[in-house]
């Protein structure tokens, strides 16, 4: 689950940049736009997209936030379910997201702000394209990554009914040991997780991104009453919560086969979580074991990109060497604050050492950021 809460004190900080940029319109119609980016253009009150009818394949979507406000982009199928999203972009700023559209009927989705529903259009996709998952090396990538899935909601499962049972005896001590472990399983699959709707937000939301529909449940509550309050005599409901809602997310995980661009798009996203919750000590703010999700979200990453790896080496060894490198960099990085089986506190750390983890993820989130479009060819 990523914040509101941080981003919102990013865009401050880029406001007088992003008011420079200008609110070009890329509009062009028909036929000779039709191979290139969709430009769209997002501002805090409009969603302009320059072509709503797409032929099926990839699509890919240049958002440009020409607003004051962070943005993200959302395309939906039926159902609210995510076929793609691209979060954080800052004033001024311009992001690619690349998503595979069978023919049907879709919405893309601008929000400004990073919250509610969005400001929606219609988006229809017509005629018949190969699916990338024709080719054998990225089918076998969704095969292998739907192993991976498996076997970390089943643990995820497990370790969070460990995890509530300590709650429900009272056993804060116990609680707290299995907080950041029962985490790891969730922050790995994180990019599954988003693609069904409100039950991330129910199991990872944060407090202040809490809404009279969502309260404040899931983890973050039980960490806030573990570490905060010492007392969780009362969240034997919001125990019995959180066990249900993982259940759920792991069986629809399970029954879930991501697409090759997906696979891509979630690589990126998890070392943006890291960026955003995790280098900031957003995410687990009163036990401050992000550390734990740190690994966890990069684990995720790495386990994504090896499966899409024997079809990245055909397409661009050279990138496969770099992204290699930069896992290696932020792997000696974050090795610096193991402690047993765990890790350092977020508060033990300085603010040079948290920025050598930074330095690293971005230095790693360049070359992963190519691989949606060397997976697509577009
Ligand atoms: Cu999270």
């Amino acid at each position: 689950m990523r914040s509101t809460r941080f981003l919102a004190l990013a865009a401050v900080g880029t406001l007088t940049g992003g008011a420079l940029a200008a609110c070009t319109s890329d509009k062009t119609d028909g036929a000779a736009a039709a191979g290139g980016p969709i430009a769209v253009t997002a501002t805090d009150s409009a969603c302009e997209l320059a072509r709503t009818t797409l032929d099926a394949g990839t699509a890919v979507f240049k958002v440009t936030n020409s607003g004051a406000k962070v943005t993200e982009f959302y395309v939906y199928a039926d159902g609210d379910r995510v076929m793609g999203e691209v979060e954080n972009i800052t004033p001024g700023l311009s992001r690619e997201l690349r998503v595979e559209l069978p023919a049907g009927a879709y919405q893309a989705s601008c929000k400004p702000g990073m919250v509610g529903q969005g400001i929606r259009t219609a988006l229809t996709v017509s005629g018949s394209a190969a699916p990338l998952a024709e080719d054998a090396a990225l089918a076998q990538a969704s095969a292998d990554y739907s192993r991976y899935v498996r076997s970390q909601s089943t643990a995820l499962v497990d370790k969070t009914a460990e995890f509530v049972a300590a709650v429900k005896a009272g056993d804060v001590a116990k609680a707290k040991a299995l907080y950041p472990v029962a985490r790891t399983y969730f922050e790995r699959i994180e990019p599954v997780a988003e693609i069904f709707g409100d039950l991330d937000p129910k199991i990872d939301g944060r407090e202040d991104g809490a809404t009279k529909e969502l309260p404040f449940t899931g983890f973050h509550r039980l960490e806030k009453d573990l570490w905060v309050g010492g007392d969780v005599s009362k969240d034997g409901a919001i125990a019995d919560q959180l066990d249900a809602d993982v259940r759920a997310i792991a069986a629809k995980a399970q029954a879930e086969k991501l697409s090759p661009l997906q696979l891509a798009n979630g690589a990126k996203e998890l070392l943006d979580e890291v960026a955003n919750g995790k280098i900031t000590g957003e995410e687990d703010r009163y036990s401050h074991t992000d550390l734990w999700d740190f690994a966890a979200n990069v684990e995720g990453s790495k386990a994504a990109v090896a499966a899409l790896r024997p079809a990245l080496v055909k397409r661009d060894p050279a990138l496969v060497k770099s992204i290699d490198e930069g896992f290696a960099k932020v792997d000696a990085e974050l090795a610096k604050y193991r402690v047993g089986d765990g890790w350092k506190l977020h508060n033990q750390l300085s603010e040079a050492q948290l920025k050598g983890l930074s330095d690293a993820i971005n230095a790693l989130a360049e070359p992963i950021s190519k691989v949606a479009g060397v997976i697509s060819g577009k």
